[in-house]
């Protein structure tokens, strides 16, 4: 009886052989498998939770800068902060139906100057407006012109007010320019206040060819130049020299900004004005005049007064600028215009 069991089991070496086989058989299974577990995840789409789905603002940010195919540009105007914290309004930055409804008594003005031969700007422009400015919202249009039997009004929707005011024509164009910062003090000192919480002062060579709201309304307000958004300070058209009161010494300056749309709360504008005003006066005792007259005070200004809100160049924009790619909305269009007969 003794061994006769034993003689009954299969060789040890076919035991060794059948666990071999059955050990690489289970390595292929879990092999198999975990192919399985990458090729399932990579065909799943990923799902976001809900509250990710609307695109953020971020995104929004991230996609602009992508599409920079130089890492030698500046991004800064591409950020939606500016580094004292003042929001840069770019299309998806804001809840237009939230900010409506903060709005909803809110008056807004609208100064613009039309004199000499750039009256014939003013109807397109304040048809424009109609369309595009503030819709919905109570505006009063402060125009300014050396003839005001000549206005043809436009068509006007409720709560909107058209209000024309007598200016002279100065022969120099760089008196023009000196009046409207003048006109400008005047106005916001006396009669603004009693009529409008808000300001915004405009080119008239324009026109809304877009969306333009209350997401521009703050303490103060100015847009980024749309031909130097991508530039270096270094680039930035600054009156440089230390004599003009509109110096800007190297190194200083975020923004170059842009002379045909800034604004904000009435007492603001005031102070602006007046700034730019007195600047324009010592300089002509001078017999100096800045670089780019009134726009290089504004910038002198707007370096020691940072604004609280900033335009991106979708609030200027001309149709012949290089990097159009970044505006997705041109909300406000610069008018083609033959400058030697306009301005004769
Ligand atoms: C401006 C420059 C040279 C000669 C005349 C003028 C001028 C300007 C004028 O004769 N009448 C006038 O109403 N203006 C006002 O100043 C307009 O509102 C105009 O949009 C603004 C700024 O002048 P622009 O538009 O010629 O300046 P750029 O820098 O936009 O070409
Ligand atoms: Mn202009």
């Amino acid at each position: 009886m003794h061994g006769t069991w034993k003689k009954m089991l299969p060789p040890r070496s076919y035991v060794i052989w059948t666990l071999v086989v059955f050990i690489v058989f289970l390595a292929g299974l879990c092999i198999q498998n975990t192919d399985r577990v990458f090729q399932a995840k990579q065909e799943q789409p990923i799902v976001f939770p809900d509250r990710l789905v609307e695109k953020s603002i971020e995104l929004e940010h991230c996609e602009r800068k992508l599409l920079l195919n130089t890492v030698k540009k500046r991004t800064m105007a591409l950020n939606v902060l500016s580094t004292w914290l003042a929001p840069i309004i770019w299309d998806g930055t804001y809840d237009i139906n939230v900010l409506n409804n903060q709005h909803n008594e809110t008056r807004i003005g609208l100064f613009v100057f039309a004199v000499k031969k750039y009256i014939r700007f003013l109807l397109p422009f304040l048809e424009s407006a109609e369309r595009y400015f503030m819709v919905g919202h109570k505006v009063t249009y402060y125009v300014f012109t050396d003839k005001v039997n000549d206005v043809v009004k436009p068509k006007m929707a409720e709560g909107r007010i058209l209000q024309l005011h007598d200016v002279a024509a100065d022969q120099r164009w760089q008196d023009v320019s000196m009046r409207r910062m003048e006109t400008l003090t005047v106005f916001t000192k006396e009669r603004m206040p009693k009529e409008i919480d808000y300001l915004v002062c405009a080119d008239v060579d324009m026109v809304f060819n877009d969306h333009v709201g209350v997401e521009i309304l703050g303490d103060l307000v100015a847009t980024i130049h749309p031909a130097l958004f991508l530039f270096e300070p270094e680039g930035f058209t600054y009156e440089r020299r230390p004599i003009s009161a509109a110096y800007v010494p190297h190194g200083q300056g975020d923004f170059y900004y842009m002379a045909a749309l800034y604004g904000g709360k009435v007492d603001e504008i005031y102070k602006l004005s007046m700034a730019c005003h007195k600047g324009i006066e010592e300089d002509k005792k001078k017999d100096i005049e800045a670089l780019w007259q009134e726009e290089s005070h504004l910038n002198r200004y707007l370096v020691y007064n940072k604004p609280t809100k900033i335009l991106s160049p979708e609030y200027i924009w001309d149709t012949d600028l290089p990097n159009g790619e970044f505006i997705k909305r041109k909300r406000f269009l610069a008018v083609r215009k033959n400058h030697q007969e306009v301005r004769n």
